[in-house]
């Protein structure tokens, strides 16, 4: 039997938990028995039940007997819930179906459903799920999270003029690609510097889109509680990464960071959103948080949005400032992974995760 189509739908269930499984993985499940779906089911959010529980919860009737597709093998640690191949023994499954091995050192399901007489059929569309799942893959490689940036630029590469003005580079349909973006994302992070110019509010404006949590990168802990981010209505939180000591009334979590060179050590400031939970980070920042991020070669993807005009100038402002490469061969090279027209506007994304995975 072919389970792609079935893989298939296992990854569009999956994919409904995006922006809220955090540092897990997006997972479907789906039960078939005598060639028919009996049941369905997701990982819903960081701390909402498994796939494959969420799949026999929704069962009406016996799963005996049945096959599991499932785009991850099932768990066999105790983490937050119990082991799901326990459940998958208990329910009598006779073939579990998956597509990628879960990296989670901590997991061996497969060993376990195979020694319990269960078949188990592997690398089902291996490299899409893959894909899906990039940021798991690349959390449990690497213990923290991915960083993407993502800009826009002019065709001579300016991000702003040299008066700062950076508003309204690209257009309507880039920027709604943002915001799915956004809702893709854990985390966005920008620098203090953009609150106090543009005051933005950094959620996910489409429709069913999840709003990220906000960090503020800010140095010295200059900022002020009016500003969009802090105010009350948010289902997630801010964040502000400092390395001042200071003490401000507001309505964020400070995190208190080790400083490199009179500056947020931004691998510190990764540890701690990771012991938060916080799996991705999209940079919206400016020349120099970029290249602080490129510095510490923590570009692990970037979005690349670029508009077909030229702002030209000596003063104007390219994505990374910095000390630069002398010479040609030592620039920091990346791959171009997928190249999307919105109108006018082109949209490169750029990878470095292979490297990391
Ligand atoms: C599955 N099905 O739907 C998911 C799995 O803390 P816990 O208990 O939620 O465990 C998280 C780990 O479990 C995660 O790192 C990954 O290895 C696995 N996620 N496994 O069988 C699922 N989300
Ligand atoms: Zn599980």
């Amino acid at each position: 039997m072919n389970y792609d189509n079935l893989m298939r739908e296992c990854f569009d269930l999956a994919r409904k938990g995006s922006g809220k499984v955090l540092t897990n993985p997006m997972v479907g499940a789906i039960l078939i028995k005598n060639g028919q779906i009996i049941s369905k089911g997701y990982h819903k959010s960081f701390i909402e039940d498994h796939a494959e529980i969420d799949c026999f919860n929704n069962l009406k009737e016996s799963a005996e007997g049945a096959t599991l597709i499932v785009n991850l093998e099932p768990c066999s640690h105790f983490g937050k819930h119990p082991p799901c191949v326990d459940e998958v023994i208990r329910r009598k499954i006779k073939r579990v179906v998956i597509a990628n091995l879960d990296t989670n050192p901590k997991v061996d399901g497969i060993k376990k459903l195979r020694e319990a007489g269960i078949e188990v059929i592997t690398g089902v569309l291996e490299e899409e799920g893959r894909k899906l799942n990039e940021k798991f893959f690349f959390n449990m490689k690497n213990n923290r999270p991915l960083v993407a940036l993502k800009y826009a630029q002019s065709l001579d590469g300016k991000i702003a003029t040299g008066s700062f003005d950076s508003k309204w580079i690209t257009n309507e349909e880039s920027r709604a690609y943002v915001h799915k973006l956004r809702s893709e994302y854990d985390a966005i992070l920008v620098g203090a510097n953009t609150l106090r110019q543009d005051n933005p509010r950094l959620t996910s404006r489409i429709e069913g889109g999840v709003n990220p949590f906000r960090i503020i990168l800010s140095d010295k802990l200059d900022l002020y509680r009016n500003y969009e981010v802090f105010k009350e209505n948010f289902d997630e939180k801010t964040y502000i990464a400092t390395i001042s000591k200071k003490d401000i009334d507001i309505n964020a979590e400070i995190l208190r960071c080790r400083q490199k060179d009179g500056r947020v050590d931004l691998k510190d400031m990764l540890k701690k959103l990771y012991e938060r939970n916080i799996g991705s980070v999209l940079v919206e920042g400016g020349s120099i948080i970029n290249n602080s991020f490129l510095e510490e070669d923590l570009v692990d993807k970037i979005y690349q949005f670029i508009a077909p005009i030229i702002v030209s100038g000596v003063d104007s402002r390219s994505a990374f400032i910095g000390e630069g490469a002398k010479l040609i061969k030592n620039s920091k090279r990346f791959s171009i992974e997928n190249i999307i027209r919105f109108g006018s506007d082109v949209m490169f994304e750029v990878n470095n995760v292979y490297r990391n995975r």
